[in-house]
């Protein structure tokens, strides 16, 4: 389609004024005050800091919407090729700085708000974290859409828009205690509602079916209730391109002719009670993040956004001319773990119910358009829902699924004739006791791909999760290990090694990270070492003056800064830093001369709401971090400090500052992770078992310059099945006997002996996650990691080689990979506008 010359996105008649698009620093400031005045209705005696971020964000969204136009309408004109990232989270953490960054104006942004006598950093800093995600599975799906901007790939992120985020974390007396997120409560300025293209979703009722005017047989759904999904659109910039794609996130809102009814009746109050439980569905996150709950409040979530993101596709189709046959060669769909999974049955049902495909052409389409990514290994973490609620609030969906359940187990009949258990393992409905509808399955039946999410993960998912999958559709199966974004946790958070990194190399690492190769060859260098060690420092210096700020604790910038953050969860095993700890203390207490290296311990991040042994875990290191913190034998060689409230705007000052990554969770657990990459990228050592993408990191950095401790999953594996006594590890072991007693003891809860005991009777009695036959290793190599550190030549050169062999997990080289393997989709060239600036 050619746009008319007149519609042509950069001449469609508006005003190119400078101070709408110019990037001058002159532009950007007068931008800025006119912002000010028009749009925040403010100038400068009565604007609040909260104010002149908002004005800022105006002037920048300004900028992007000149990119944003030019996307959609090459992307309209060429009928390009698009993916669709299908996610119930996405973790994007601020807007402002990334957008600056990937403008290549952060400098001149500086200079034109310190004309003003203000403060960019304080502004950056009013920006509420859009918190839409739980941890790693969100932040892997913001990753990823920066980096198909970046490569140019159309692409669309679907998702919802919670009114309210993860919940903000507080600590009381060492707990945890959770706090409702309200994001949006002073605007949010990167967002565009687009009440024009809401759909209407439908709920509940029964089905029914009928003959049409052909005679032909057809099912119909008779709902009970609908809802209208609006959309809300972000831009997202590629860096330093002008490839602005979408991020389109939908709230639910009540249909307006909706209490109609009701009202002539005069049920007022009925109307608007309905009204509010339409917008109930898009009110919280699930903070849940492993365990699957089967509410119906959280399936309602997810058919919500699936079907308003199929309608929403339908209508960009159709809006093409495209046929319905084409759906698959214009949509590339990524399913981010099954929270989605239930697009496969809608896809279905709209090709059959609402445009009448018949059943192999439905099924041949919907097969080629999804591909499905795994995110874990925990059975607990699958997700299944009861039969009836299904029935309940999606009965058609349930007779799709059992028309497609029932044709899959046909085709297992065939593979391996004769084998029931296979059926009975296999089928998409478990009737082991109450029954259930198995999402994993459904997502496998309905893919084309299924991938796992580190070659490990991969390896685990084939032989153990998904045997039976693998033995019936090898071919569907394909490793992507993670990234992450070398654009925010690189050249955002760290500015100071970007410049180091630029002077030496030059800027092309930023969209090749392979380059960083090349930092290789000053690994040895003397005079290089010294800067990469002043910059550590220095982030290091910058952290511990924020620490201060924030938790009153002194902490000294020289000591190892030993940092822990992720999701609480015991088989992340925090406790068995906790236990590190302990055990250094008490060789202190026992030898108070004794040389150790100083270490300040760093630890962050979010139990969930109702996991209350996590939540132990916290109160446990609160608890370790007041005594040790204030003894004075420590004479402060260990410090241990809970940061609250961990998130993307606070990871972003912990990676620079780190010297050594925590990555211990026990082996055949943790799918990938993505921290340890960013850690790794940042020049910090890992201390690690091998486990999720841990392997690969130590494979491209090199074993000696990886602390690996820790049994292997076979190792796991075997000893699970041979039958494991935690107790023998505590008999047997006098410095991690006295550690646990000293817990036991009540000498970390003034004597109480009772508040830690179920996270002790659990260690010893079952320990599940194998903490105890971990331990031994655990210290020996943390020594290992004393003893380096105080080499500091050595060290830094290991933390320099780190950086360098890391540009494999930029989420570029995933995104290339899944363009490649799975989506067969081709970048898009957006033209430039002419007053983009080309330097970093
Ligand atoms: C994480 N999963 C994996 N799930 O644990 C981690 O190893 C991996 O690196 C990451 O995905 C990206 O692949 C994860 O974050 C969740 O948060 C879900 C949220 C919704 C409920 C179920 C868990």
């Amino acid at each position: 389609v050619q746009l008319p010359q007149a519609l042509q996105p950069t001449d469609a008649g508006v005003s190119k004024s400078s101070h709408r698009t110019g990037m001058t620093v002159e532009d950007l400031k007068q931008a800025f005050l006119d912002n000010l005045f028009y749009d925040q209705g403010k100038f400068p005696a009565l604007a609040t800091q909260h104010d002149y971020y908002m004005a800022l964000a105006y002037a920048v969204r300004d900028r992007l919407l000149q990119r944003w136009n030019q996307t959609a309408a090459t992307y309209t004109a060429e009928g390009s090729r698009t993916v669709a990232y299908f996610s119930a989270e996405f973790l994007m953490g601020p807007q402002l700085g990334k957008n600056l960054t990937s403008l290549g104006i952060y400098d001149r942004v500086r200079d034109a708000i310190a004309s003003l006598d203000l403060d960019l950093d304080a502004l950056l800093d009013e920006e509420p974290e859009p918190g839409l995600g739980n941890g790693g599975l969100g932040r892997l799906a913001a990753c990823y859409l920066d980096s198909l901007a970046t490569l140019e790939i159309p692409a669309l992120g679907y998702g919802i828009r919670y009114e309210f985020g993860i919940f903000q974390q507080d600590l009381q007396d060492g707990w945890q205690v959770e706090k409702t997120d309200k994001w949006l409560r002073l605007g949010n300025p990167w967002e565009i509602k687009r009440p024009e293209w809401g759909v209407e979703v439908k709920f509940g009722g029964h089905t029914d079916s009928y003959l049409d005017q052909d005679g032909c047989y057809r099912v119909r759904w008779v709902p009970e209730q609908t809802v209208m999904g609006i959309p809300y659109d972000t831009p997202l910039l590629g860096y330093q391109t002008a490839t602005a794609n979408t991020l389109r996130l939908w709230t639910a809102e009540a249909p307006e002719s909706f209490n109609f009814e009701s009202f002539n009746s005069g049920d007022y109050l009925g109307a608007v009670y309905e009204k509010m439980i339409s917008e109930n569905i898009s009110k919280v996150l699930y903070p849940n993040d492993d365990s699957a709950q089967g509410k119906r409040l959280r399936l309602t979530q997810q058919y919500f956004f699936v079907s308003c993101s199929l309608r929403d596709m339908l209508r960009i189709l159709i809006g093409q001319e495209l046929p319905l046959e084409k759906f698959h060669e214009k949509f590339a769909v990524q399913l981010n773990d099954t929270h989605p999974a239930i697009a496969v049955a809608e896809l279905m049902r709209l090709l059959l119910d609402e445009h009448h495909l018949n059943w192999e052409s439905a099924w041949s389409i919907t097969q080629r358009t999804f591909a499905y990514t795994n995110h874990t290994l925990l059975p607990e973490a699958l997700e299944r829902w009861p039969i009836d609620l299904f029935g309940q609030l999606l009965p058609r969906h349930l007779d799709v699924i059992y028309e497609i359940n029932h044709r899959f187990i046909d085709e297992v009949r065939i593979k391996f004739p004769g084998d029931e258990a296979r059926l009975a393992r296999l089928s998409l409905i478990d009737e082991s006791g109450e029954r259930y509808i198995r999402m994993a399955h459904l997502a496998c039946v309905g893919s084309h791909t299924i991938n796992g999410v580190a070659a490990l993960h991969t390896e685990l998912l084939k032989q153990d999760v998904l045997q039976d999958f693998y033995a019936m559709y090898p071919h569907k199966f394909q490793n992507k290990t993670n990234g992450v974004t070398p654009r925010r946790f690189m050249v955002l958070s760290n500015a100071k090694l970007t410049n180091l990194i630029t002077e030496k190399i030059g800027d092309q690492w930023v969209k090749h990270l392979d380059q960083l190769q090349q930092l290789e060859a000053f690994a040895d260098d003397p005079d290089f070492q010294n800067t990469w060690r002043e910059i550590k420092l220095s982030c290091k210096r910058d952290l511990a003056v924020f620490i201060q700020q924030q938790t009153g604790i002194v902490v000294d910038p020289h000591s190892m800064f030993d940092i822990l953050i992720k999701r609480f969860h015991e088989y992340k095993r925090q406790h068995l830093d906790v236990l590190h700890i302990i055990t250094l203390y008490n060789r202190i207490k026992a030898n108070p001369d004794i040389d150790i290296t100083p270490r300040t311990f760093i630890f962050g991040g979010k139990a969930a709401p109702g996991y209350w042994m996590a939540k132990l875990i916290i109160k446990l290191i609160n608890s370790v971090a007041d005594v040790v913190n204030r003894d004075p034998d420590v004479r402060g060689r260990l410090k241990v400090v809970f940061m609250k409230n961990f998130n993307v705007k606070l990871a972003q000052r912990l990676y620079p500052a780190a010297d050594l990554s925590e990555q211990i969770s026990t082996a055949g657990k943790e799918a990938s992770g993505t921290g340890n990459m960013k850690f790794a990228l940042n020049g910090a050592l890992t201390i690690g078992t091998l486990d999720g993408a841990n392997v690969e990191i130590r494979e491209q950095v090199g074993a000696e310059n990886f602390f690996l401790f820790g049994l292997t999953t076979e190792q796991v594996y075997k000893m699970r099945a041979e039958g494991y006594c935690p107790q023998d590890y505590y008999q047997a072991n006098p410095e991690l006997r006295l550690a646990l007693d000293r817990i036991a003891s009540g000498f970390f809860s003034h004597g109480d002996t009772e508040v830690f005991k179920p996270l002790l009777d659990g260690l010893m009695n079952h320990d599940p996650y194998f903490l105890l036959a971990d331990y031994q290793s655990y210290i020996d190599c943390q020594k290992e990691v004393g003893l380096a550190f105080k080499d500091t030549a050595r060290w830094t050169r290991m933390s320099i080689l780190n950086t360098a062999r890391t540009g494999t997990f930029s989420s570029d080289r995933a995104i290339q990979e899944y363009c490649d393997d799975i989506w067969n989709i081709q970048p898009v060239k957006v033209a430039q506008p002419d007053d983009v600036p080309t330097a970093v």
